[in-house]
């Protein structure tokens, strides 16, 4: 078997955004396409970098192919030992766990989350490090600065693989290990939670379950985990078979794409827990009978009852929100007395506070919680976090909703998506938002009157690294807010995503609906950015 230096050129735009490079399938199908990548990914790497990596994908279209072309690059590269999923499968979390665990020196995932996957549809491969975090910033610019000076990468002319777990190849100097996707996750979940405790009470009849496994990445997780371990029966584990078109479905579990779980939740037969998960295993919906539990409220609520969940007994120490996020999880922190740090969206840059031991839950408002376990989101984690506490407490999630309401105060929280934007009138708004303080300060909307327009600026407490232009935030003077960012995550056209937040104290008005509480500052928000001006747009595309 030969090394080949193969000729290239650079692509245009291969360039990492808010989690990895994202793109239309058939852009990732041009020839040399992913093997270029790949090489860049290997070139970032430092010599001491090429001795262990982890590859896996949420095995949605296309990904069987890329595998193969990454495996021969990464042996072209004569990188020591590569562990990969079998058929190529792995969710994020289990791709981050398996870094950590075999102390590899990086992984490459290979996924666009919850974009829906199919031909014509999407595609996206990210690096993550040796903590098991996607890559921060720095790293993500020098992959792109690698991709934009390419000439060459290195290409073993292996045969196609096999990859049944427990197969193992040697290639030159490469050892390629192929490992079951869900066992070391499995595992990994057992030290964390009191499966015994959990088991017991879906076992009796006294906690029960339902979970959509959407068609995508984590339907084998599930199985393993909700079915075989911890007793839920296989009628309560929908859409379990991962697809790799996910059905032709949208694999992004929220009140619109997951319609038919919300809707069961909302019924006569509803489960006391209903939750889904995306394509790639990192986000989750949780709800309980006839409650939707929105990210932000799980988050806070996860905070408020860590007690209850075998991993945090020793105490949170500190926690982390992403800016949009809503500001429910400061107040049970400050109860706590802990820290609680606020960070740009995407979780990468909660990679750094992870590290340190700084904070030890995490969250965003886009469906994603997570722990210090691994340094990723985790959707079935965050399942059985909420498994735990409602075990311990035998009350309700709409209970443990109301009571935290009553002692924090509701954060009413939604989110607007205007999809299919011309990127350019996209920049506009948030450049004419940025530079309207003066015309805003003290307009008036309801009640509220705003106190502050501000552009988020972060600065890592750890590295010092600063991010500039994390979005637009426009604050009531109840602590109420808009805020106002681009998505990093699409493929083709803009999505303007503005985030709703109005703080309820008073317990009478906590139990309306948020997307219909939320209704008039909507329309506010519309009009002070000039959104229907600029876009034609009168009403966002999703509200989440
Ligand atoms: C979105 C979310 C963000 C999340 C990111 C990746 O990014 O808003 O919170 O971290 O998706 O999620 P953006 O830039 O489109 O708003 V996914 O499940 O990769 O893993
Ligand atoms: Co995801």
């Amino acid at each position: 078997m030969d090394i080949q230096a193969v000729a290239t050129q650079p692509f245009d735009g291969q360039k990492p955004g808010t989690s990895g490079l994202r793109k239309k399938v058939d852009v990732f199908q041009q020839p040399h396409y992913v093997a270029n990548f790949t090489q860049a990914i290997v070139n970032a790497l430092s010599p001491e970098q090429r001795g262990r990596l982890v590859v896996g994908g949420d095995g949605r279209y296309f990904n069987a192919e890329a595998i193969q072309v990454i495996l021969k690059v990464l042996v072209g590269n004569g990188i020591r030992e590569v562990l990969v999923g079998a058929d190529g499968i792995l969710s994020t979390p289990a791709v981050s766990n398996l870094i950590r665990k075999s102390k590899a020196d990086g992984g490459i995932v290979l996924s666009a989350s919850h974009n829906p996957g199919g031909p014509g549809k999407d595609f996206g491969i990210k690096f993550n490090n040796a903590s098991g975090s996607p890559a921060p910033e720095n790293i993500t610019q020098a992959i792109y600065d690698q991709t934009r000076s390419i000439s060459e990468y290195q290409w073993a002319d292996l045969p196609e693989l096999k990859l049944e777990a427990g197969s193992e190849y040697t290639f030159l100097d490469t050892k390629i290990r192929v490992v079951d996707s869900v066992d070391d996750y499995a595992a990994l979940m057992q030290t964390l939670f009191d499966f015994d405790r959990i088991g017991d009470a879906i076992r009796s009849g006294g906690l029960s379950v339902c979970f959509d496994g959407m068609h995508a990445v984590t339907g084998p997780y599930a199985r393993r985990i909700f079915g075989d371990l911890l007793g839920v029966s296989q009628d309560r584990l929908w859409n379990c078979d991962a697809l790799t078109d996910f059905g032709g479905g949208h694999p992004d579990p929220n009140r619109v794409y997951a319609k038919t779980l919300y809707d069961f939740m909302m019924g006569e037969s509803a489960t006391d827990l209903g939750a889904a998960s995306d394509g790639d295993g990192d986000r989750n919906m949780i709800m309980g009978r006839g409650a939707f539990v929105s990210p932000s409220d799980s988050l806070a609520l996860i905070a408020q009852h860590h007690q209850s969940i075998p991993q945090f007994k020793s105490g949170l120490v500190g926690v982390a929100r992403s800016m949009p996020t809503s500001t429910a999880l400061d107040r049970v922190a400050q109860h706590l007395n802990i820290s609680c740090y606020e960070t740009p969206t995407g979780w990468k840059f909660f990679g750094n506070l992870l590290d340190q031991g700084l904070v030890r839950l995490c969250g965003e408002e886009s469906f994603g919680t997570s722990g210090d376990h691994v340094r990723e989101k985790d959707g079935v984690w965050t399942v059985l976090c909420w498994l735990s506490i409602l075990a311990d407490k035998q009350v309700s999630a709409q209970e443990l909703l109301a009571q935290h309401w009553t002692s924090f105060g509701r954060s009413y929280y939604c989110r607007h998506d205007y999809e299919g934007l011309d990127a350019d009138k996209a920049q506009t708004i948030i450049d004419q938002l940025a530079g309207a303080k003066g015309k805003l300060l003290g307009r008036k909307m309801g009640a509220m009157s705003v106190a502050d327009v501000n552009v988020f600026r972060y600065e890592d407490p750890v590295d010092g690294s600063v991010s500039e232009n994390q979005g637009v935030r426009v604050v009531f003077d109840d602590h109420s807010r808009v805020v106002y960012r681009l998505s990093g995550t699409g493929t083709d056209s803009a999505t303007l995503r503005v985030y709703l937040e109005q703080i309820e104290r008073d317990a009478q008005n906590q139990g309306a609906d948020a997307i219909v509480y939320n209704e008039s500052l909507g329309q506010f928000a519309n009009d002070i950015a000039d959104i229907q001006a600029t876009t034609g747009l009168s009403e966002p595309t999703v509200k989440t």
